[in-house]
């Protein structure tokens, strides 16, 4: 597709968009996150835009009814807590319901599962739970508090993408400090806003035709116009490993990604291969540890690459 079309393409899903709600406001939260640095980062603190979950698909402008992307949220939340290890300020984009920073260790149902009733006026941690909810609190405190982590939550595509783009323009200032780690799973097929049905759709009306439009690829305007210098990590999914890589390659090269991670449905949770235009790298978890997890070393390996961007374009 030529760049004329694409930028059309991209123009009429804005156009067609339902407005964004608090759009000034989220736009306000972002600047003060991003231009509060705390003394020891003496002005070159790195953010790094996370984005989890899978986006929606809304088939009526009243929704009752929406196409769903596969994703818990797990691995968004999982490497926002690695980078705010590593010293980074996060912008976790995510959607609403799933995974989130420090909650990972939490039962299910953490309200009911974690408290018990001392008596009728009172309640309790349950002792069993006691370390996970004081970490999960203290750790959550610690990173707000210290400025080093924003949530925004979306749910429909109109939304992420959307963000997505004010986060990106945002972040434009930072030059190569900025980062982006777009795990979140995004929706290929919408339905244009303007053509949606507003009410429920009858199922008395017979089977349903349905006619579904490309979601414009926005990764490479994101690399090449929204946030240029940013260092750009995008992530493949795919079922059948046989076209996996072959599919992270073309990402990587089309979109002119940093780094593709390439990642199989069934076993994302144990290894992921890191995608460079210099070759590829495997990440495994580390069986050895129990309750290791993958992201720890792809987190501490994205690190450094970008350490070594920063370098190299300072040089
Ligand atoms: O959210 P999760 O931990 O269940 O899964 C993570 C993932 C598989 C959604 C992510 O690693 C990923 O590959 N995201 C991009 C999906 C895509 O190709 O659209």
């Amino acid at each position: 597709m030529d760049s004329a079309t694409l930028h059309k393409d991209i123009d009429s899903f804005f156009d067609s968009a339902p407005p964004l709600k608090d759009s000034a406001k989220i736009t306000d939260k972002l600047n003060q996150f991003i231009q509060f640095d705390s003394p020891s980062s003496e002005g070159k603190a790195r953010v790094v835009c996370v984005t989890s979950g899978g986006t929606t698909v809304p088939l009526e402008q009243r929704c009752v009814r929406y196409i769903d992307n596969f994703s818990s949220g797990n691995r968004g939340a999982a490497s926002t807590e690695y980078f705010i290890r590593a010293g980074y300020k996060v912008i976790f984009l995510y959607r609403r319901g799933t995974c989130q920073p420090y909650c990972r260790s939490l039962p299910e149902d953490p309200l009911l599962e974690c408290f018990e009733l001392a008596d009728a006026s009172d309640f309790r941690v349950r002792q069993s739970h006691s370390e996970a909810v004081k970490g999960a609190i203290g750790n959550h405190h610690a990173a707000v508090a210290g400025g080093l982590l924003l949530k925004l939550p979306f749910t429909t595509i109109f939304e992420y993408l959307q963000m997505l783009r004010i986060i990106a323009s945002s972040m434009r200032s930072l030059e190569c400090r900025a980062m982006f780690y777009l795990a979140a799973a995004v929706s290929d097929f919408y339905v244009p806003w303007k053509s949606m049905a507003e009410h429920k759709i009858q199922s008395a009306s017979g089977p349903l035709d349905m006619r579904l439009m490309q979601v414009p690829k926005m990764l490479s305007v994101l690399r090449t116009e929204w946030s240029p210098m940013a260092f750009c990590i995008s992530f493949k999914l795919e079922t059948d490993s046989k076209i996996l890589l072959e599919k992270a390659n073309m990402a990587l090269k089309k979109y002119k990604m940093h780094s593709v991670v390439a990642n199989e449905l069934l076993t994302r949770k144990e290894e992921v291969t890191v995608v460079t235009e210099n070759g590829n790298i495997s990440v495994c978890r580390d069986k050895t540890r129990p309750g290791s997890d993958v992201e720890d070393p792809l987190i501490e390996l994205l690190v450094n690459r970008h350490s070594t961007y920063i370098k190299d374009a300072s040089t």
